[in-house]
């Protein structure tokens, strides 16, 4: 496009230096990035030792009527001066909000933080399985103390004095009780099933004593037990799950039926058998391993051991205050946290104890 006639090129104006004072303030307000710089800045131009404090002192040699248009085109310079300082520091202030908005900005849009759900151990899970299973066939579920006396642990179950079960490889001892009868954490859960047993014998004295039937003893006794083992499969803290049945007319066609009820309802397979492998445990006599094997599914074939059992040893009906010769019962014990592994498919027990909730949260 041509030029206008009018046109004028800048270096051919006479740009006066108040004129040039004033666009060199609001060049360096301009680049003056924080509200510090600009003070500094400020201070050059229009502070006590400013440029235009200066060209003030430089009119005490003018004459009056040249202060008069001095100094008044010298107020301009220093007006528009002020008029860019406040612009800037305006900006800046601006600037210095919309950055503190930005960082401090909260999108409402965002899904709120959630509260962690909670869940059950895979192991409590199992054991509200087994209560629940034994608990629609009549069984009491019995929770007790998990230090022990020596006695409920070993002497009432018909544990010799020199069973090596007794010994501090296998037990943990704790402070308290005497040397002869100390204090240790149970090794099963089956002292419950005798203080069970016994507070049952207690309430029905009288109708024993009288010659009269008492109602049959069945119950289950889940929880911690302890034993000095530690590796993939054991662990010092693991859980235990026992079963008592007594009455006067209990076999082993009994223990037999209810038990493979229990092994179909809690692997929800009818595809399942049974089998009885002879065994020995002090407290029993016959002693079974109970052994199930899967017809079909991930595990079929193999026969995968999931309790002891057997007839309850004539010297525990006694200790129970029993008479061994009129009652007779059938105990088993089975290991929570093995069912849990076989219902799963978990291969080592260690994960249901590192208390890792990315493992654990998978089965609630
Ligand atoms: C096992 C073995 C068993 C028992 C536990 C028992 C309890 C009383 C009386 C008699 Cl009160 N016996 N319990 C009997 C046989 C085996 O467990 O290997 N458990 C994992």
């Amino acid at each position: 496009m041509a030029l206008s006639p009018f046109f004028v090129f800048p270096h051919e104006t006479h740009m006066n230096e108040l004129d040039a004072l004033v666009d060199s303030a609001r060049v360096a307000f301009a680049q003056a990035a924080t509200p510090a710089d600009l003070e500094n800045a400020k201070a050059q131009y229009i502070g006590k030792s400013g440029r235009i404090t200066e060209l003030m002192k430089g009119m005490a040699t003018l004459s009056v009527e040249e202060k008069k248009t001095r100094g008044a085109a010298i107020n301009l310079a220093k007006q528009a001066i002020e008029a860019a300082l406040a612009e800037r520091r305006q900006a800046l202030a601006d600037a210095e909000l919309q950055a503190q908005l930005k960082a401090e900005a909260l999108d409402v849009t965002l899904p709120g933080r959630q509260r962690g759900q909670g869940g059950l151990h895979p192991v409590s899970l199992t054991l509200e399985r087994i209560e629940a299973i034994f608990g629609s066939q009549g069984f009491e579920v019995a929770e007790g103390p998990e230090i022990e006396s020596d006695w409920f642990n070993f002497t009432a179950l018909n544990t010799p004095e020199d069973h090596p079960a007794r010994s501090m490889h296998d037990t943990f001892y704790v402070e308290g009780g005497s040397a002869k009868a100390p204090n240790l954490l149970r090794t099963h859960t089956s002292p419950m099933q005798i203080r069970h047993a016994v507070q049952h014998v207690k309430r029905h004295r009288a109708a024993l004593d009288a010659g009269l039937p008492m109602p049959e003893i069945r119950v289950i006794a889940p929880g911690r037990t302890y034993r000095v083992d530690s590796d993939a499969t054991h662990s010092p803290m693991f859980h235990q799950c026992e079963g008592l049945w007594i009455g006067e007319n209990v076999s082993f066609k009994d223990l037999k039926v209810v038990f493979t009820d229990f092994c179909r309802t809690f692997f929800e397979s009818d595809d399942l058998v049974l089998r009885f492998r002879p065994s020995f445990f002090p407290f029993t006599e016959p002693s079974a391993e109970i052994d199930i094997q899967f017809q079909s599914g991930p595990l079929a074939g193999r026969w995968l051991e999931v309790a002891g059992s057997g007839q309850v040893h004539p010297n525990v009906v006694r200790n129970m205050g029993l008479d061994p010769e009129r009652y007779i019962g059938f105990a088993f014990g089975m290991g929570p946290d093995r069912l849990t592994m076989l219902r799963y498919g978990v291969n080592d027990l260690r994960l249901f104890f590192d208390g890792d909730i990315r493992f654990l949260s998978q089965f609630r």
